[in-house]
């Protein structure tokens, strides 16, 4: 069962890498783009901050720009460096992905687990959002459709996933082989997590950040409204992107 889902997790590695660029280059590698000399060069990864692609305050009002500058500049960067740090002079990880990396962590890997979770899960975060007004369309919204009844259905099964996480943690929509699956996870675990998730990893293509961090300047304890928010400002593009790549792969 593991070694099925491993090959069928590997397969959409390539597509997965597409849509989060800055997530490997060596230290010599400004670009950060250039995937095939990292992995022929065989370096441990030297992660870096991904630059937003909007402003600070173009998700208000669903997320306000002081939340995200803290959130992005902080917080993310806490994680990118402690990842690279964890990860340092240790050839294991050399050649590999930042998916590769969240895949295979062990779950008492825990500077690995927690950073590069980080890494990953915010990343995905910074690119399922946008200030554009974008839906479903497609075979993503049959999908959705088929799945949880319609779009209304799928946001509360959603929120409730969201609010269900006791603590800190990420709700997500994930595909389960061919099927969508809602779920959460705490910490900065990540459905990928082959060695961490119960039961059996999945492959997320929407995630929810619900740690204080994410909403407590704007919604205090308010995180039903920070939820409902959110859902004005999912790039349904970038989350179709994902969930066509993998579909595919
Ligand atoms: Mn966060």
């Amino acid at each position: 069962m593991k070694k099925r889902t491993f090959i069928k997790v590997t397969a959409i590695t390539a597509a997965g890498s597409v849509l989060l660029p800055i997530t490997s280059c060596s230290p010599g590698d400004k670009s950060g783009t250039d995937k095939k000399s990292t992995m022929e060069s065989g370096s441990v990864p030297v992660f870096e901050l991904p630059a937003l692609a909007y402003g600070f305050d173009a998700l208000e009002p669903s997320i306000d720009a002081r939340t995200m500058k803290i959130h992005h500049d902080k917080h993310h960067a806490g994680y990118v460096r402690k990842l690279n740090a964890a990860i340092e002079g240790k050839e294991k990880y050399a050649g590999k992905t930042l998916e590769d990396i969240v895949k295979n962590v062990k779950d008492d890997e825990t500077a690995v687990r927690n950073n590069g979770g980080g890494h990953y899960n915010h990343t995905l975060f910074w690119e399922t959002m946008s200030p554009k007004q974008t839906e479903p369309k497609g075979d993503m919204l049959d999908k959705i459709n088929g799945t949880f009844g319609d779009m209304e259905s799928f946001k509360s099964q959603f929120k409730k996933a969201a609010l269900g996480q006791f603590g800190s943690g990420w709700a997500w929509l994930c595909i389960d082989g061919k099927d969508l699956i809602i779920t959460s996870t705490p910490n900065q675990d990540n459905p990928l997590m082959t060695d961490v998730v119960e039961g059996k990893p999945a492959y997320p293509i929407l995630g929810l950040d619900v740690w204080e961090h994410a909403y407590y300047l704007k919604y205090q304890n308010m995180r039903g409204n920070y939820i409902n928010n959110f859902f004005d400002v999912i790039n349904w593009d970038a989350v179709t992107e994902r969930f066509m790549a993998h579909m595919k792969g």
